[in-house]
Formats: structure tokens, sequence, C-alpha cells
């Protein structure tokens, strides 16, 4: 058929025409009566009617991709964290104004609809974030691509909190269907596992048999671009049983081993691992990283294959990119697919592979970077761990060429570590693999150079590239800040949601009376929100929004160091304790984040700031001037409700730990003021806000090497500070655990006794004296808001917009679809 033979509706922006498309979701899609419909029916059908607009603009953006034969980004990602879709899209096709009359003749109020859709929590943290945001950039400027992950059946863990402490229950997003993905019953591929592998000669083709196999079927939800008719698409693959596994054990008779074959198979995508803090090399987890690889390999050169012959025009048709380690085994098994199955030779395939992928980095801790035993990977992918053994044999022999034999080197260069069990290097085989390789902040980028990979940058010099971090000013300002968005947009338009520099022309207005007024209403209301819902989710808690709110939010680590923001806490609440009538500012210590279920020091820190809340929120003597909050299940919709109202924002990591961070800069934007150390892109977000208008504090990454290297002596620290003495006294003999005195004596005996690694005494003091820094200024409403006005006015660089434009350009070398 034409597309022109092809008649729909097309309902727009008339109210009238959206409240038919609605009531036919109802009747047609959903299969309800209006008098019987739920709010949940109703949040559907309304989904649904959305979700028809999008589809036009996909098709459009599908089309003018295959007739441009553009060139398409992969971005592989073990996680995407998207959060909610409804208000998105709204935002997208700019139909929020008519969605909420057209429900509103219906007597539904499309915010509380809104507030029922269930997060897509489908990562843990920062990482998966970042995908979200960039899938956001790309649309937005047209860099034709597709996410590739997982559809996970249960996302990132639930958290309660009980007696004080995490309890994890499943998050079963699926419940009432997803009305945003488009399930794929056609594009299933097989994925193999096992088996063995029959005439293989080193840098040879090989069979690869005996295998046991899993379908992976498609499920696609569009990503819709803002003020472009643009799209993308975001392919997760979800596990399906072979016929053949259910078939041959229901032949013999034995219909519940079929069954349960079949489960067995499914589990492959049946939850996102939970733990962003330790690589633990579960068998399952290589199961779901070689699950999804392989599927969007085989599916990106069925599409490339589709309309080119050959491969030689495959590095100007598609690039692939690895978002973390997760995703590595997509580099053997585009070089398995290109040797066995299409016959070519080494060298053509590895020069392929070669000019393909890319790779970002994202940590340099050593328990999160991925290694795989060479057992397992034999056992489960034999064939894949030749290739590597293979391309390894190469490496070596090339460096040996050219610097001659040095045993040293060659250990430590080579793909498999031989220290003790053996084990492959993920991160070296995407170094090797890759044309380029990035960090995610300049700082992060130097040191990883320095670090890890120094023996690689010796080698590949020209392949090391920094691309600090950016956050989408859609989801992260627009959507999240609705009473600070509507000032910008009558003060400077409405252009900053596509092009976030235009944040600047705020600068001069922070000298203006009316506008910090203004600022000041806004960020007013966004506390109001959030103290609400503190007040109905935390059985009737009242905050004070007058008082600054002071916020930490993120995963739980020890890096991160939310112990030493629980160290200033207990010395505000002595100092007030000693001085009832001195002039203290009142504040609200917000907190929120999960712990890796497992991580038992981190559960402990929820713990004690629980315990803590417990005691000084029910001190008569403090609780008008120092409130403790701990907000149960961070997510990302949590987060657009906490940032926009923060007045403070702790970004107070060990310098050289935190690769980026994303969260600092999303308070910014929203008008906080960072205290902050020296760390991740806290470093380029003061080059851009200004010295004078971020407290900067603690020991820089050189002065932390050099504190380790001269043999850290923290119980010195404590014995010379007689308040950080008394803090963690009180921490140690259970002034917040009276039941339990003993119970944080693991936590004191870290910071004080054992030489803890992440160094919070050395950095206890200049904190302290930073954060009276902070209660000066904070006195001073109008210099306060100036300098908030001077923060968002200079996160215009920190849109994920400039960061997907560097990627396109540097990396990727894609050019927008032309529409
Ligand atoms: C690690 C692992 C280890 C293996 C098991 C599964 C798993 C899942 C996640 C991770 C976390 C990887 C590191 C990460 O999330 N890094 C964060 O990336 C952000 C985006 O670049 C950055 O802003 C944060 O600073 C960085 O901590």
């Amino acid at each position: 058929m034409t597309p022109a033979a092809f008649e729909y509706d097309h309902p727009d922006r008339d109210v009238a025409a959206f409240k038919r498309a609605v009531a036919n979701k109802l009747m047609y899609a959903v299969g309800k009566d209006p008098v019987a419909a739920s709010q949940d029916d109703w949040l559907h059908a309304t989904a649904l009617a959305v979700r028809d607009q999008l589809v036009e603009r996909w098709m459009h953006t599908t089309r003018a991709n295959y007739a441009q034969d553009s060139k398409r980004v992969y971005y592989l990602s073990a996680e995407f964290l998207i959060g909610r879709t409804f208000t998105n899209a709204l935002l997208a096709l700019d139909l929020h104004d008519t969605v909420k009359a057209a429900l509103a003749d219906f007597d539904i109020d499309m915010s509380a609809l809104a507030e029922r859709e269930p997060d897509a929590a489908l990562g843990n943290g920062g990482l998966g974030r970042l995908a979200a945001c960039f899938l956001d950039s790309m649309a937005t400027l047209g860099v034709p691509g597709m996410g590739y992950g997982i559809r996970y059946e249960y996302g990132m863990f639930r958290q309660r909190i009980i007696g004080g402490q995490q309890v994890e229950t499943p998050d079963y997003w699926l419940t009432r269907g997803n009305p945003w993905e488009f399930q794929r019953p056609e594009v299933q591929y097989r994925v193999r596992f096992g088996g063995h592998v029959e005439g293989h000669s080193p840098g040879g083709s090989a069979r690869w048999v005996g295998t046991h196999d899993v379908l992976a079927m498609a499920y696609d939800t569009i990503i819709p671009g803002y003020g472009t008719q643009a799209t993308n698409t975001l392919r997760l693959w979800s596990a399906r049983a072979t016929e053949e596994i259910d078939l041959s054990a229901f032949n013999k008779g034995n219909y519940f081993a079929a069954v349960e074959s079949k489960n067995h198979s499914e589990n492959v995508s049946r939850v996102l691992y939970p733990d962003d803090s330790t690589a633990s090399g579960k068998e399952l987890r290589l199961h779901q990283e070689y699950f999804f690889c392989s599927a969007s390999v085989q599916d990106l050169l069925r599409r490339y294959l589709r309309n080119h012959k050959g491969f030689d025009q495959l590095p100007e048709k598609v690039s692939i990119h690895l978002n973390d380690t997760h995703p590595v085994l997509a580099v053997p098994e585009l070089m398995r697919l290109l040797l066995d199955e299409h016959g070519l030779a080494w060298d053509q395939a590895w020069a392929l592979t070669q000019k393909v992928f890319s790779y970002t980095n994202h940590t340099l801790m050593h328990e999160a970077l991925e290694t795989w035993p060479v057992e397992m990977l034999g056992r489960v992918l034999p064939r894949h761990l030749q290739i590597i053994f293979d391309m390894n044999a190469r490496f070596l022999t090339e460096v040996a060429d050219r610097a001659g034999h040095d045993n040293e080197l060659m250990r430590r260069l080579s793909l498999v570590d031989e220290s003790g069990e053996r084990r492959v290097r993920m991160a070296y085989v995407a170094v090797l693999a890759s044309h380029s390789i990035n960090g995610v902040s300049a700082l992060h980028s130097e040191l990883m150079k320095q670090s890890i990979f120094a023996d690689f940058n010796r080698i590949f010099p020209q392949r090391f590239n920094n691309k600090t971090n950016g956050v989408t000013p859609r989801r992260w300002l627009a959507q999240a800040n609705p009473p600070l968005a509507a000032l910008l947009d009558t003060r400077i338009g409405k252009g900053w949601r596509r092009d976030l520099s235009q944040l600047e022309a705020l600068r001069p207005m922070a000298a203006q009376p009316a506008f910090v007024r203004a600022f000041r209403h806004a960020k007013r209301e966004n506390k109001l929100r959030l103290a609400n819902w503190v007040e109905q989710h935390m059985n009737g808690l009242v905050l004070d929004t007058d008082a600054m709110f002071d916020v930490q939010v993120k995963r739980i680590h020890e890096y991160k160091r939310q112990l030493l923001n629980v160290l200033h806490v207990v010395t505000r609440w002595h100092r007030i304790l000693d001085e009832p009538n001195g002039a203290h500012v009142p504040r609200v210590v917000v907190f929120a984040g999960k712990a890796a279920s497992a991580y038992h020091m981190a559960k402990q820190v929820i713990r004690l700031i629980n315990d803590v809340a417990a005691v000084v929120n029910a001190d008569a003597r403090t609780n008008k001037l120092l409130k403790v909050v701990f907000l149960p299940n961070y997510s990302v919709s949590l987060a657009e409700i906490i940032m926009p109202a923060a007045d403070l924002s702790e970004q107070i990591s060990t310098a050289g730990t935190e690769a980026s961070g994303t969260g600092n800069m999303k308070f910014a934007l929203n008008g906080a003021l960072t205290i902050g150390t020296l760390d991740g892109a806290n470093v380029e977000m003061k080059e851009n806000v200004g010295d004078d208008n971020i407290f900067i504090f603690g020991n820089t990454t050189p002065q932390v090497a050099d504190i380790r290297a001269k043999g850290y002596q923290p119980r010195a620290i404590y014995e010379g500070n007689a308040e950080l003495r008394r803090v963690l006294d009180a921490i140690q003999s259970g002034q917040f655990s009276p039941g339990e005195p003993g119970r944080y004596q693991a936590i004191f005996d870290a910071l004080v006794n054992w030489g803890d690694h992440y160094l919070l005494l050395a950095d206890y003091e200049s904190y302290v004296a930073r954060q009276a820094d902070v209660d000066a200024l904070y006195r001073d409403p109008e210099a306060w808001t100036r300098k908030a006005i001077l923060n968002v006015a200079g996160m215009g660089s920190f849109s994920s917009d400039r960061t997907i434009a560097e990627y396109a350009h540097q990396i990727w070398h894609a050019k927008p679809v032309m529409l």
C-alpha cells in the first residue's frame, strides 16, 4: 500500500478529537466500560492515545533514515533508567494542555493519573540514567540511533525502611502491562550458550556446536525528540524458551521438565542486578550480558545487510557504543559472526571491528571493574573465549615486536589476568577493540589514562578522550520544575529547552531584585511540593520550608561519603545544644538512596542516618533548627520532586573517586548551591559557575594520593579534634542506638582505627568550616538567591545535548537525519 492511500486519525491538539481518541482506546483497546473504568484503565487508555501520536513521527523518521541510508549509532547498555514516560511524551508532543483539558471533561485529574505510572527502573544509578538522558538527546538532535538493552521483568528493587533499616522488595513494574512498548514477536534471534567448538585454528573460523539456546524477542519503545519530528527506538530484549526445549522434554512425556526448562531459559531477562559496587562474577549475569549483546549484534547486522552488499561499508553505516564493560561481549560476538557465519578473514574482521566500536568507562573503582573467570567463559561461551585468546595472542605479539620481550609489560597488558584464578579483563577487551575510549569528566578521563589504562595510553594515546556527562533539560528542568521553567520562559524565552546555553542570558538578571524575588518564589513552591510529599508519605512528618533544604541523594557508597554528612549533622546538633540561643540557621537535611543488598556497610549507613534522624527529630530542644529525613525508595520520579526543592546540594565524594556525577548537575540546574570536593564534574561546574558561587572543600586528588602514600593516620585526627571526637564517641557509644550500644562500633572502627580508604576524617574540618560559610550566606536570602541564579546561568554546557553532539561529531561521525 502506498502511504498516501492509508488513512488514519490525527487528533493533534484538538481537545474534542483527543477525547474521542481516549474514549476509543478505553473501549476498544483496554476493553472497559467508562462507568466501570479504574484510574489505571484511564491512564492506560490515555497513554495509548498519546502513543498513537508518536507513531507517526516514528515512521516518518524510520523511513527517512532508510531513504538517506543514514549511519546508525547503536548504544548498547545493560541499563536504561527511564523513569516515567507519560509526562515526558506530553512535553515532547506539546500535548500537555490538550490532554489535561480532555481528561478534565471526563472528570479526571491528569496529574493524579500521571502519578500512578510506575517508573521503568531498569538501572541502578548514574550509568543507567545517563543512558536515558542520552536517548533523549540523540532523538532531539536527530542522531539516527537505537538503544539496545534488556527488558528486565523486575527492575531496581523497591526500598522500604522498617525499623530504620532497608528492606528490599521486588519491583514487578509490568503488573498492569506497559502501554508504551510494542512487542515484536517477529523479531526474534537465537542466542546460544555452552556446547563446544570444532575445527578451530588460531585466527581462523570455527564451528560452535552442541549449544543450548534461548530466544531473544524484541520490544520497542518510541523515544521522542523535543521540538522535532525526529524519534528513535529503544529496543529491549526479552528471553523466550526455544520450542525445541519444550518439545523434546514434552515428547518424552515429561511435561513438568518441559515447563521447568522453559522457566529456566526465561530467567535470563528476569531481574536487574541491583549491585553497582561489586562485579560479583555471577553466571546468570554473564548470560544476561551475552544474551543482549548477541541479539543486538545479530539485529544490527541484519539491518545493515538488508541494503548493503558485503561488509566494506560497515564502519560508514554502523557505530556500536559500549556503555561501560557490560556489553563488551558484543566485540567477540561481532568477530564470531564475521568469521564463522560470513567467512571473513581475521584481519578484515578485526579492522572492521575496531572501526565500529567505541567505549565509555564509568568507574575507576577496582571492585566494579568486570573480569570473568576463564573457566566460566570457556564453559558458557567457548567460541568467544577462543576469539578473545586469539585477539590477545595477536596483540601481545605486536607489542613484543614493537617494544621487545618485556615480560612484566606483557603481563600487565594481557587481556587475561594470570595473577590468581585466570580471568578475562573486560575493560582491556573494550580498549583493544575500540577506536575511541572516553571518560565522563575531565578529571576522570585524565585519571583513567594515568591509572587503569596507563600502559594502553602509551601504546594508543590517540584513542583516549573525554566526554563530560550532561543531563537532559527536558526532564530535569522543563518537566521536573514547572515554576522555574515558567519563569525562564517569560524572561529568556522557551529556547533553552533545545539550547541550554541560552541560560547565560540569566546572568544580568541576578542583579534585578524583581527577578531575584520571582526566582525565590519558584524555589519556595518546589520546597512546598517536597514538604507535601514528605507529609503524605512519611507519617505526617512536617518540614519547615523556611529552613535550608540540604540534600544528598544518590546510591549509598562508602566513596560518596554519606557518613561525612552524618558527622556534620551530629556536629550541628551538638552546637545547637551547646548554644541554645545562638544564631543557628535552620536546616532540613535530606537523604535518599539505595544500598546494594549485600553491601553491609552501606546498609549500616542507612540505619545510622535513620537512627540519628529518630533521636534528633525527637529532641524538642533542637528540632526547630535541625531535622533529618531519609526518604525511602529513591527513584527517577522521586528525584524529579527532590532536585527542584534543594537549596544545598551535597557532592562530597573523596577526590578522585566519583567519575563524574550527574545529580550534581541536576541540582545546580534547578538553582541549588553546591558544597563539594574537587571531584568528577564538580571541577568543571566550578569553572562554569565561578569560584564564588560554589562551596569547595577538602583534599584534592593529588593530596589524597599523598596522604595515602604517607600512611593515613585517622586516629591522630580523632584525638586532635575535640568536636569531632565528641561526634564519633556519640555514635560509638550508642547514643543513637540505645537499645544496642555496639551497633555502630564497626563504623567507628572503619573511620578511626582501620585506616579508612576514603579519608573522611581528613576532610572533616574543612567540610564543617565550609558548612559555616554556607550558613552565613543563607542568612542573606538576596545574596544566596543571586548566587543560585548564577549557578543556573552557568549550567548551559551540562546539557546532554552538548555531550551527545560531541560524541556524534568526534566519535561516531554520525549526521542528523533530514526530515
Ligand atoms: C557496576 C556494575 C558491576 C557489575 C555488576 C553490575 C554493575 C552495574 C553498574 C555498575 C556501575 C558502574 C559505574 C557507574 O555507575 N558509574 C557512574 O556513572 C555515572 C555516569 O557516567 C557517573 O556520573 C558516576 O560518577 C559514576 O559513578
